[in-house]
């Protein structure tokens, strides 16, 4: 097949369903606990979809340094860095408030939470209670809302990388790039280069292992279909149906809105520019692990700025997911109606506020926001075991979330583009060949 040369993307949806009806067909017809698809699952496509996963998590960390730092001396002065610092900040908390108000006005209109089955959700919360435990402890030992802040400043960024604590290393990498605009000499010019080239070693591995994604994500959803099959979604089909509504109008309403409107971008061909980014987002459902292919489209499709791609994107992987803050919502009040609590305005108005600040501080990887619904749970007073009502879809939701969370850091980096001339290479530069 690739020989013929098919697009990557497509490809990669050949393999996404190829390996999504596989796996369904044999839930359906030999079921997920079978010995042999335990086998298959734990010993063959499990092992290729998180070797994938780790090819992709190994980049990151250079990758995310090298292009912050260049991305950032590349704005040439601190006013144009801070111009586009404040413009992304703006719009990523513009952005996840409508994201978060359109998943609370749907909860509220369609209350899933009320019509869930009592037997049904006994036997999820005890199948979850595991998982649930491991959470809340998850939430208790991670950053509380107090020290949030602290935690942004690493004591040592060499044990933050170590941890993959992406968000201090980037801290260290933004404050990195300012003190290179502020001394800018031969020497940092010099070191500048090097960077340069890290970068691009980035980027060529990059589309080397972006070649396996069509049968790495084949296997990835095949694990998924194969183990946990439909019946999970039908079980908690109201919720599953008012989560994935309120993601679908903000990625195909609100989204192309703000492409057209303010990033002067036909929404077509926003959409057909970014499809690799959105396949490898949600079969990942990790931002940090699409954060390569995020680059990769913004200058190689989009032909956004270097300098605002390579700064928005890094930075935007983490701190502006606006999926994960219409999800939290949306989980903290189908959780509250399920056990009959009812929250005031007020306090919805106060879930709000901490859901556009969680979908900053959580990490890009996969279950990434579960510790701050539990946080928040407990904030509200609503019984933070429920969370164990949602595990068994959470994957799936997982990978809706990060879609968006990834769609809107390229929303972001093609609203703060307009207007903003590319710098692009000095003439004795090679542009890196990506692909
Ligand atoms: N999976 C996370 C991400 O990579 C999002 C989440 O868990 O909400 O963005």
């Amino acid at each position: 097949v690739e020989k013929r040369g098919l697009p990557l993307h497509v490809l990669m949806l050949i393999g996404f369903a190829v390996g999504l009806t596989g796996g369904l067909i044999v839930n359906a017809t030999i079921g997920g606990d079978h010995y042999w698809v335990q086998q298959v699952t734990q010993n063959v496509t499990g092992p290729i979809g998180q070797i994938f996963l780790r090819l992709l998590f190994m980049l990151v960390l250079p990758l995310l340094f090298s292009a912050l730092v260049v991305g950032v001396a590349e704005m040439g002065d601190l006013k144009v860095l801070g111009r586009a610092g404040i413009k992304s900040l703006l719009f990523t908390v513009l952005v996840s408030t409508i994201a978060v108000v359109i998943g609370l006005v749907m909860v509220n209109l369609f209350r899933p939470g009320a019509g869930v089955d009592p037997t049904v959700a006994a036997q999820l919360l005890e199948q979850g209670k595991a998982g649930a435990a491991s959470i809340v402890e998850n939430a208790k030992s991670g950053t509380s809302g107090t020290n949030f802040f602290v935690e942004l400043i690493p004591s040592n960024v060499f044990k933050a990388a170590a941890d993959n604590d992406i968000l201090p290393v980037m801290v260290f990498a933004l404050l990195f790039g300012v003190g290179v605009v502020m001394v800018r000499n031969s020497a940092t010019d010099h070191m500048l280069k090097s960077l340069e080239g890290l970068f691009e070693v980035m980027m060529k591995l990059i589309g080397l292992v972006i070649k396996l994604a069509p049968y790495a994500i084949a296997c990835l959803m095949f694990n998924l279909s194969a183990l946990f099959g439909l019946d999970l979604l039908v079980r908690l089909a109201a919720f599953v149906g008012v989560a994935v509504g309120a993601m679908a109008i903000h990625m195909f309403v609100v989204y192309p809105l703000l492409v057209w409107t303010m990033g002067g971008m036909s929404p077509i061909k926003f959409f057909s520019s970014i499809r690799e980014a959105m396949v490898v987002s949600f079969s990942t459902a990790s931002s940090n692990a699409s954060l390569p292919v995020s680059l990769r489209v913004a200058e190689q499709e989009l032909g956004l700025p270097r300098k605002i791609a390579r700064f928005v994107l890094t930075v935007g992987a983490t701190a502006n997911q606006n999926g994960t803050a219409l999800f939290e919502g949306v989980t903290v009040l189908f959780l509250a109606q399920f056990f009959g609590v009812d929250l005031t305005l007020t306090q919805q108005f106060v879930v709000m506020l901490i859901c556009i600040l969680g979908g900053v501080g959580t990490a890009g990887v996969p279950g990434g926001s579960l510790p701050v619904v539990a946080m928040i749970l407990g904030i509200v007073g609503v019984p933070v075991e429920g969370i164990g009502l949602i595990l068994g879809v959470d994957r799936f939701l997982d990978m809706c979330r990060t879609t968006l969370n990834v769609t809107g850091d390229l929303v972001v980096a093609t609203v703060v583009s307009r207007g903003e001339e590319d710098t692009g290479y000095d003439e004795g530069d090679v542009r890196p060949s990506v692909g």
